[in-house]
């Protein structure tokens, strides 16, 4: 047997190594002997094994619908954008790019688009997640750099945690945090987001901030740093310029404006002030608002202030969101910057990058940023695009229009792993990747730790790797300079070329990795930048100062917070983000069956009063309507909301839910400093969808209903669906018969025109094929157990009961999807006397894998607990 491959983990920007499973649907473990998460996992990386069956691959080019050779594709890409260029300039072509490709296929990108075709039109979906940070790391310090460490967030003894949940996003970074916690209970962890979450569970406190009050209470805290005498004065007076009028601007701040109490803010002032070692994290509660460099900025102000920044257990620490988003501004990713944090507008920096690669033109000013780049699809000055690695006509903000815009454009171009994306479904080429296991390069985590993908699995079909894919369009365009015979090859040109940045007094250097062969790169550890020729790599940035503003010194920023407006006709805060085992569009967690248990259907979080004063019960659906679309969703009735707040999650997509996607809904209003859209601040209205019939339906068959709501996720045996409608079927068999996809076999209805009721089975060579259960209200019905009779050879009219006997108890909805444990089983098992997440874990073997789920047996103990102490 060969050795196991080491690589990391294709999904958040932690960066965990993982040892890839040996054979054919095997498991994945963790790598014990990674930096970022010696040995630890989360649900997603757990399941990643799960996710390598070609089911839904694209496996070779397309065009226009039909299957073509690589000849036909290539030449017709290249052919069509060189025209473009050619007839309406090279602003004309757009490339949308990603943080989930690897270093290397970045790189070439960004040397075509900018070096080559001469346009600076490439942008990535890092616009969407990180361009808030970026420019605010630029306006503080002079450079794009996150100083810290994962360690210091081990090691503080106050941790605040802005806009991040990290308990779903970040898990085992989150794990690292819970683990020191637990052996220093002295730390301090405070979590700053309007709504409560698996994170906030874990705080000391919980501040339920006023949406975008973050600016509000940062600069409150400033000009309490100063009132009570904790300004370093020595830091600040050798390394800070612009001190004075960012504490103006904070005194004529508005504390109110957080909208939490004066006990509350003390509270906060005391930690953070009280303690020399804070972390203060931030991740899209910060970066996606329309004020979110402010906000970043905001809290830099605070570190630099008082000199934690760059030592042991202290800084400032924007923590990334996807594997690559740290690779992809160092290569120059967004349309506003140049590789190796060179800047687009200094001549020099361009001049010096045109000489090293030695390219006939290169890009003169900033491009288009990524609504504006859509926006300049659907006016027609976009006339051919590509899009790789992502899918905004599900991601970016306005989604309906996005996807109208890219149909629009006269050429459309996506390379993808995925066959069905809803943005394919609007390109005429479409260009099979290799994916996750089959390609090969580098990323860098969020603590600037650079970690080797490598390939364990063969190429499917006529999959490329994105690099050789972009070299050839290159070579095919008549461009010389792409003639790579591997990533390695890229890798060593990129890491040469930071020797430019290093010469500009830059602190991107990879230098110490510019003469790797082959062999040294297959074999290269992790390792954090910078990397010098000689000299220890890695470390922290500015403890003594040394930032990149030309004085080499950084800069406080006035901040003044937003006005908050009222709006009578969209009264609702429509705020979004992440599921803990779903991953953006759902292209690869929503092909497993574990991870699609954890939540299997979109839904909006409403406050309970809210809810009552809009006529909405739990579990009814409701219509989030904003002036630009509408999502039709579950209602999930919680105070974790805020009184005026929604929140939704991002994933749902048209192969999933088509009415329950979030994006149409959202406003496509930017940040005007970093042109990041405000993803969590649109403006919405809430009414109930008044369905005539609500069903639930299990199949042996991928179902695609097209009904008023409908959602499907994959479950152990097949598929499983939410619907509902506005008509009652008068044929209920029939009805079902179209929902579950099946024709034939025998069907047993059990109907109740009286109450509405009606339950269909379908029962095949003597199993269960399809079960179909529809009311007139939500249907009560145990989900995970129908779920689990798919395939059996129950009898249908014990499968139409709808619960489980007591001779298979019903373990309801999973909560840990590494055991599949369910919450019914979690509940018995404390009210049999478990107390702890480790005695639940002794009992039911929930949260003693990956741990991912430790935050929910927690919150579960506690609602127990609470039970116990009212009763
Ligand atoms: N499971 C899972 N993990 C992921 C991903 C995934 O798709 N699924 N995606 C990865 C990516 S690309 C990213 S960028 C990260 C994102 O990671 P996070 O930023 O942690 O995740 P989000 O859920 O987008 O948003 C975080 C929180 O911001 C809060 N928030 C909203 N408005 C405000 C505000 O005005 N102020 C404050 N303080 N908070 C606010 C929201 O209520 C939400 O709980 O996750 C990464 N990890
Ligand atoms: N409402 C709302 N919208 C959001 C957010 C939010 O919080 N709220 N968050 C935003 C953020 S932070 C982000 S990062 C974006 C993410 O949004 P997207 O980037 O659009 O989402 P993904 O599903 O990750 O898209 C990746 C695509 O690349 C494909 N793919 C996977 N591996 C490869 C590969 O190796 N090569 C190629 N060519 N393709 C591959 C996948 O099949 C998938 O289609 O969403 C943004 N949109
Ligand atoms: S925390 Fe989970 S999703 Fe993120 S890199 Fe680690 S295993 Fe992957
Ligand atoms: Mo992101």
């Amino acid at each position: 047997m060969t050795a196991p491959t080491c690589t990391t983990c294709p999904y958040c920007g932690v960066g965990c190594g993982v040892i890839a499973p040996q054979a054919a649907g095997g498991a994945v473990a963790g790598d014990p002997a990674h930096p970022a998460n010696f040995g630890r996992l989360c649900s997603k990386g757990s399941a990643l094994g799960e996710t390598l069956d070609l089911e839904g691959r694209l496996l070779a080019p397309q065009i226009a619908g039909r299957d073509a050779s690589w000849e036909e594709a290539l030449d017709l890409v290249a052919g069509k954008f060189a025209q473009a260029v050619a007839d309406h300039g090279p602003d004309s072509v757009a490339l949308y790019v990603s943080g989930q490709l690897l270093t290397e296929d970045y790189y070439v990108a960004n040397k075509l688009m900018k070096g080559y075709i001469g346009s600076a039109n490439i942008d990535t979906n890092s616009r969407l997640c990180m361009a808030s940070s970026v420019a605010g790391h630029k306006r503080a310090f002079g450079t794009d750099t996150v100083p810290g460490t994962y360690e210091d967030l081990e090691e503080a003894d106050v941790l605040v945690l802005v806009g991040s949940n990290l308990a779903w996003c970040h898990p085992v970074l989150f794990q690292r945090v819970a683990a020191a916690k637990a052996a220093r209970p002295q730390m301090k962890v405070i979590n700053v987001d309007p709504r409560r979450t698996a994170t906030s569970d874990l705080a000391d406190l919980h501040l339920a901030i006023r949406p975008d009050g973050d600016a509000a209470l940062f600069n409150g805290l400033l000009a309490e740093i100063a009132d009570r005498g904790a300004v370093n004065a020595a830091y600040v007076s050798a390394h800070v310029n612009g001190f004075d009028t960012a504490l103006a601007a904070a005194r004529a701040s508005d504390p109110r404006d957080t909208g939490l109490t004066a006990d509350e803010l003390a509270a906060f002032h005391d930690l953070w002030i009280g303690s020399e070692k804070v972390v203060t994290v931030y991740s899209q509660g910060v970066n996606q608002s329309a004020c979110g460099t402010d906000k970043v900025n905001a809290i830099l102000n605070c570190h630099l202030a008082t000199g934690r920044i760059g030592r042991p257990g202290m800084g400032p620490f924007s923590v990334t969101g996807q594997p690559n988003a740290m690779g992809g501004r160092e290569v120059g990713g967004l349309a506003n910057m140049l590789a190796n944090h060179l800047d687009i507008e200094n001549e020099a920096h361009r001049a010096a990058l045109q000489g090293f690669w030695n390219s006939p033109t290169m890009a003169a000013k900033p491009g288009l940023k990524a609504v504006d780049l859509f926006r300049a699809c659907a006016d027609g000055r976009i006339k051919a695009l590509w899009v790789i690695s992502t899918n905004p006509a599900v991601s970016l903000p306005e989604a309906e229009a996005v996807a109208e815009a890219i149909r629009s454009v006269p050429f459309t171009v996506a390379s993808d792993i995925t066959a069905a994306t809803d943005t394919n479904a609007c390109c005429d080429v479409l260009l099979p990747a290799t994916g996750w296991g089959e390609k090969s390069g580098t990323v860098t985590n969020s603590e600037r730790r650079i970690s080797r993908q490598r390939p364990f699995l063969p190429a499917p079909g006529a999959a490329r790797p994105d690099w050789a894919i972009l070299c050839d369009v290159a070579g095919r365009m008549g461009f010389e300079g792409f003639d790579y015979a591997d990533e390695s090859e890229i890798f060593a040109e990129y890491a040469a070329s930071t020797a430019l940045a290093r010469d500009f007094g830059k602190d991107l250097d990879l230098t110490g990795l510019a003469g790797l062969s082959k062999a040294e790169y297959d074999a290269l550890a992790p390792v954090q930048w910078p990397v010098p020729e000689t000299g220890a790599p890695g470390g922290r940035f500015f403890a003594q100062g040394g930032f990149f503003h030309p004085d080499g010194k950084a800069r406080m920023l006035p901040i003044t917070p937003p006005a908050h407006g009222e709006d009578t006709h969209y009264p609702f805060r429509l705020n979004t983000g992440r599921i803990r085992d779903q991953w953006h569009t759902m292209t690869r967690t929503g092909k497993t069956a574990r991870l699609s248990s954890h939540l299997a259907e979109p839904f909006a979080e409403i406050h309970p009063e809210d809810a009552i004063a809009h006529g909405i019960h739990d579990a009814d659906l409701v219509d989030v309507t904003s002036p630009t679309g509408t999502a039709r969703v579950r209602a999930l009735l919680t105070t974790r909301v805020q009184r005026g707040a929604i929140f939704l999650p991002m994933h749902w997509t048209a192969s999933f839910s088509a009415p329950g996607k979030a994006n149409p809904a959202v406003a496509g209003v930017t940040d005007p400093v970093s042109g990041q859209p405000a993803l969590k601040g649109s403006r919405a209205r809430i009414s109930r969808f008044a369905a005539a019939w609500y069903g639930f339906a299990v199949s042996v068959n991928r179902m695609q209903p097209d009904r008023p709501y409908w959602a499907v996720a994959r479950c152990a045996g097949g598929w499983r669906a939410e619907v509902a409608g506005l008509k009652t079927p008068a044929d209920w068999e029939a009805e079902a018969r179209r929902l579950l996809g099946l024709s034939g076999g025998t069907a047993t209805l059990l109907e109740d025109p009286a109450t509405g009721t009606a339950r269909v089975a379908i029962e095949e060579n003597g199993r269960i094929a399809g079960l179909f259960f529809a009311a007139r209200q939500p249907v009560a019905v145990a989900r995970s157990h129908a779920a689990r009779l798919l395939g059996s050879e129950t009898s249908p009219l014990k499968a139409l009961a709808g619960r489980a006997g007591s001779d298979r108890p019903d373990p309801g909805a999973t909560v840990c999807s590494c055991f599949e444990v369910g919450i019914n089983t979690l509940k018995l098992a404390i009210q049999d006397g478990a107390t702890t997440v480790a005695s639940l874990g002794e009992r039911t073997c929930a949260g003693t894998n990956c741990g991912s789920c430790k935050p929910e047996l927690q919150a579960l103990i506690d609602a127990g607990l609470q039970k116990v102490a009212a009763e």
